[in-house]
């Protein structure tokens, strides 16, 4: 019922959200935060010219965890990974740019570390797929559902970057 509402309304904000407004969720997931990723991580985003509009550190609860991974509910890792990723505080971030959603999945590199390059953040940090230490939106779609269920209107800001002249 929930994710029916959040879909409805990141259908309905849609089309402010395309082109170099395109959003994407990143979070750091609690390994991540642990082994102090954070400050490496947003420093990729940073320099690869996409703009932060919104980030908090938050201890998720397990019912927005089960909401974010409603689609895997049925998986054998489920609960697994529901324990994993509530076992510690996340960062979670809004990014904002052109492809930022495909651009960002790049950037992580695949689910399985051991399958993801080097230079990417998985292939460089990370060796087994149960900690990972981050998580980025799979489509636009999930992009706008996952913003919606971890930031309030309040949290993401509108904010004129003095680089996007360099960068568009
Ligand atoms: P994420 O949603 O966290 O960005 O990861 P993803 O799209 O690359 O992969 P997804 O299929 O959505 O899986 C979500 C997370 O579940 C954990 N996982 N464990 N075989 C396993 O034990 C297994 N498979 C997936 C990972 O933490 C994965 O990121
Ligand atoms: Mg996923």
């Amino acid at each position: 019922m929930i994710c029916l509402f959040l879909t409805i309304i990141s259908y309905i904000f849609q089309s402010g959200w395309t082109g170099v407004n395109e959003r994407t969720f990143i979070a750091v997931k609690p390994d991540g935060v642990q082994r102090k990723l954070v400050g490496e991580i947003v420093r990729r985003f940073e320099k690869k010219g996409f703009k932060l509009v919104g980030l908090k550190l938050v201890r998720a609860s397990e019912d927005i965890l089960r909401e974010h991974y409603w689609d895997l509910r049925t998986k054998p890792f489920y609960n697994r990974l529901i324990s994993y990723m509530s076992s510690g505080p996340v960062v979670a971030m809004v990014w904002q740019g052109l492809e930022v959603v495909k651009t960002a999945r790049k950037m992580l590199g695949e689910t399985n570390p051991a399958e993801s390059l080097p230079g990417t953040i998985r292939g460089d940090f990370c060796v087994e797929v149960g900690k990972n230490v981050i998580h980025g939106s799979d489509s636009v779609e999930s992009a706008q559902r996952e913003i919606s269920l971890w930031f309030g209107p309040k949290e993401l800001h509108r904010w004129k970057s003095s680089s996007s002249q360099w960068i568009y």
